[in-house]
């Protein structure tokens, strides 16, 4: 894929880029930008021959950073939690790792995961169909820390601000999220400080994160410094501004929150370097993927040979909030094949065969669709 440096070419002087809005913001077809191929260079996504693990490995699992990966030392770092409290709390690392600790295994799937197939594409990280991964966190229930805080009654809303700093569309700010104080108090929603049982690698929140199962990645705040609890909704430019459902620019839109149920397989036989294109011998395979939902249980999957769709046997969950294995045996036939996976959840809701369009490229679940040559 070739990329232009059109974007580049622009007249206006440093200032003026950082504070108006990005040029770059309306949605384009043609070729990959020099802004894109520089955000998919920083942030990668799992490779699909990874679904095959049922935890991925840290170096595997995919990576998004707003801004710049902050250099932290866990000694000297503190989280604070305040605002709608009758106590506010200041605790170290040390302290936190004295609580009590919960392990629990979350797929974390970025909600713009998708993005590049749409068209025409709208510029952000051009991630293709494999932005997730599964890991098991551990760290303190962030309901237990509230509930020693102690949340006031009027408190509506708990706002995670991360270490990490910069500008998006001309806005100066720290990453930040909130969530609503019902879903802030499940007993599964924990901040961490240890990822498949080490400590957390810097690229995933050293030295402590949130993780919010069933969520879209956005919620999971990295390089947490501070909870404030807050009387009124959260107006942060990622929770009114990016991360939501908008037909247009001019559309409020609706936000962004649970993972749309999806499924993907991982390609079979062997690929072709440059086109990944797979490639593989006549004779039985095992078709297999994962699936996940953040809406509940996924309750099928169905593979598709050439248009035709068979159901594959389902493995038991990791757990509530993480995905499960399928899996289909099949007899290749020489010639070339397409093959798909849908999967469906407890909700009804089924992957779509037609991509849905929307201005900021979120929660695009299409069926993933793999060409196979079989000689
Ligand atoms: N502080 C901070 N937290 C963040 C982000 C960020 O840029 N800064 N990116 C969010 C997004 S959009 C996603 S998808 C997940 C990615 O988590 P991972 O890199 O551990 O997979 O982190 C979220 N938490
Ligand atoms: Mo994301």
């Amino acid at each position: 894929m070739q990329y232009s440096n059109q974007q580049s070419t622009r007249q206006e002087s440093a200032t003026e880029q950082l504070l108006a809005p990005s040029p770059a913001a309306q949605p384009t077809s043609g070729p990959l930008t020099r802004e894109e191929l520089q955000l998919a260079a920083r942030n990668h996504s799992m490779p699909l021959e990874a679904l095959h693990r049922e935890v991925t490995p840290p170096g595997l699992h995919y990576v998004l950073a707003h801004f710049d990966i902050p250099d932290l030392d866990a000694s000297p770092w503190h989280l604070r939690i305040g605002g709608a409290v009758e106590r506010a709390l200041e605790l170290s690392m040390a302290a936190l790792r004295r609580d009590p600790a919960i392990t629990i295994p979350v797929t974390l799937e970025c909600a713009g995961n998708g993005r590049s197939l749409l068209e025409p594409r709208p510029p952000s990280q051009p991630w293709v169909l494999e932005a997730v991964g599964t890991a098991h966190w551990t760290g303190v229930p962030l309901a237990y820390l509230l509930g020693k805080a102690g949340v006031l009654p009027d408190a509506v809303e708990v706002v995670f601000t991360g270490a990490d700093a910069g500008v998006q569309g001309g806005v100066p700010q720290q990453y930040a999220r909130s969530l609503p104080i019902r879903e802030a108090l499940r007993p599964d929603v924990v901040l961490a400080y240890k990822m498949n049982g080490a400590d957390l690698p810097p690229q995933h929140g050293y030295p402590l994160r949130l993780v919010v199962p069933a969520w879209y990645g956005m919620a999971s705040v990295k390089w947490l410094e501070s909870i404030e609890v807050v009387k009124g909704p959260f107006a942060g430019f990622q929770q009114a501004v990016a991360y939501r459902y908008q037909g247009s620019a001019d559309d409020a839109g609706s936000p962004v929150s649970r993972i749309r149920v999806r499924s993907l397989m991982v390609p079979p036989g062997v690929p072709d370097f440059f086109t990944r294109e797979r490639f593989l011998p006549a004779g039985p395979v095992m078709l297999e993927g994962r699936a996940w939902s953040g809406e509940g249980a996924v309750t099928a999957v169905e593979v598709g040979i050439d248009g035709t769709w068979l159901p594959a046997h389902l493995d038991k969950p990791l757990g509530g909030y993480a995905w499960r294995r399928w899996s289909l045996p099949w007899v290749a036939s020489t010639g070339g094949h397409v093959l798909a996976c849908r999967a469906t959840d407890i909700t009804g809701a089924t992957q779509p065969l037609e991509q849905n369009w929307n201005y900021q490229g979120m929660g695009n679940n299409v069926v993933q669709r793999v060409s196979v040559s079989v000689e």
